[in-house]
């Protein structure tokens, strides 16, 4: 026979019992509610993702430039700016091609005639240098120019990934002269002329070096996200006056830079690259919500979308030490290929 205490504390347990199916019931509604919420809003941004890279097109680059106009291409004589020359030519551009090898200019501009029935000019400067006579040269050559599209392609990064505290001071300077004053000072010699005439795109090449702080490559990964938060800055400026901002956010494409030879799904050829970033002008692709700014190409979209979406996000202490494991190995891989190859030839 049940005592009177142990009755009473049966009753207890069912007065419990009752208070938590009361609460849970709330509670779990809240929680699924929440849930499903969070779950459609990342399937949602998904498919507009999706869309963006597959389905909407870009602004058509007949519209931005008058038949017969130019674009300026910098860093054009290899890799992803021959590939911006090229296709751009091949939309009936005129193109000035400026980087630091006359020869390989001249190449080039041979190759754009032959292929394509438009005009060319070269401009060989070392951006490196940062000299004002460069400068001078080019804003003349633009000054009669109708200049519809620039092109900021040019860039440096470390020869391999290096501790901050131990990167040589030249190499930091050219980093930045190059990457940052020289886009800067191209973009102002240009820009001036496109609001006059009230229409044009600058197109800035930007990295996930940039995207992502990267440990061991510092002062890279510093100066491709001075050249998104001047691109977002610059966009709102002139867009009212008809002028588009494109920051292109890539992962590896294959070239001299990024020393891989052979394409694949996520390393995708110059080609390939410039014809899905030349596609989707004025769409986002993989950058959600970063203003004036794209990740056009698929596989690279993904994973940036990925990198936002799936972890604690790109500005987290964890994603940024993982990072920093990856890159402490290809720095490890790389000096002792450098040792291998020291051995080779002495
Ligand atoms: N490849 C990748 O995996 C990758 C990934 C993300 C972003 N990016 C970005 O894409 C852009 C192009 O890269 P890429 O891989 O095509 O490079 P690349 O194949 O090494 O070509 C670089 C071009 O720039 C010129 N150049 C280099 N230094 C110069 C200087 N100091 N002054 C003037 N011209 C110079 C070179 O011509 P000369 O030798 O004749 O000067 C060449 O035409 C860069 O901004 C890079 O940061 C590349
Ligand atoms: C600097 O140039 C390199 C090589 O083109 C490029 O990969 C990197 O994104 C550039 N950084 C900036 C800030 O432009
Ligand atoms: C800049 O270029 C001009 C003309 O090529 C040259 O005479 C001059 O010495 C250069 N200046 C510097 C600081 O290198």
């Amino acid at each position: 026979m049940a005592t009177s205490q142990q009755m009473a504390e049966g009753a207890d347990d069912a007065m419990h019992q009752l208070a938590e199916d009361v609460w849970a019931a709330p509670t779990t509604a809240v929680f699924t509610f929440i849930g499903v919420l969070w779950l459609s809003l990342k399937i949602f941004s998904f498919w507009r993702m999706i869309a963006s890279l597959f389905i909407l097109p870009g602004t058509s680059l007949a519209r931005l430039g008058k038949k017969g106009s130019w674009a300026v291409v910098t860093g054009a004589s290899d890799g992803i700016g021959k590939e911006y020359s090229v296709q751009l030519a091949q939309k009936g551009y005129n193109i000035l091609l400026v980087s630091r090898t006359q020869s390989k200019l001249d190449t080039l501009a041979t190759e754009i005639q032959r292929l394509c029935n438009v005009q060319t000019k070269t401009l060989a400067m070392d951006f490196a240098a940062n000299n004002d006579s460069d400068y001078a040269k080019l804003r003349n050559m633009v000054q009669d120019l109708d200049v519809s599209i620039l092109i900021n392609n040019v860039g440096l990064s470390h020869s391999i990934p290096v501790p901050f505290a131990e990167t040589e001071e030249k190499e930091m300077k050219d980093i930045v002269t190059i990457n940052c004053t020289g886009t800067l000072r191209v973009t102002r010699l240009v820009i001036p002329g496109m609001i006059k005439r009230k229409g044009g795109l600058i197109l800035t090449m930007a990295s996930f070096g940039g995207l992502l702080p990267t440990p061991l490559l510092a002062t890279y990964s510093g100066s491709k996200a001075f050249l998104q938060q001047w691109s977002s800055a610059l966009s709102s400026e002139v867009s009212p006056h008809g002028v588009e901002v494109q920051l292109v956010q890539s992962y590896l494409v294959t070239s001299a830079m990024s020393k891989i030879r052979r394409s694949s799904a996520m390393v995708p050829s110059p080609k390939q690259f410039v014809h899905a970033a030349l596609g989707k002008i004025g769409r986002s692709g993989g950058a959600q919500g970063i203003s004036a700014t794209s990740t056009p190409y698929w596989a690279h979209a993904i994973m940036h979308w990925a990198l936002d979406t799936l972890t604690p996000g790109r500005m987290n202490r964890y994603v940024i030490d993982v990072n920093r494991g990856m890159h402490e190995d290809i720095r490890k891989r790389a000096l002792r290929k450098a040792e291998r190859e020291g051995k080779k030839s002495s």
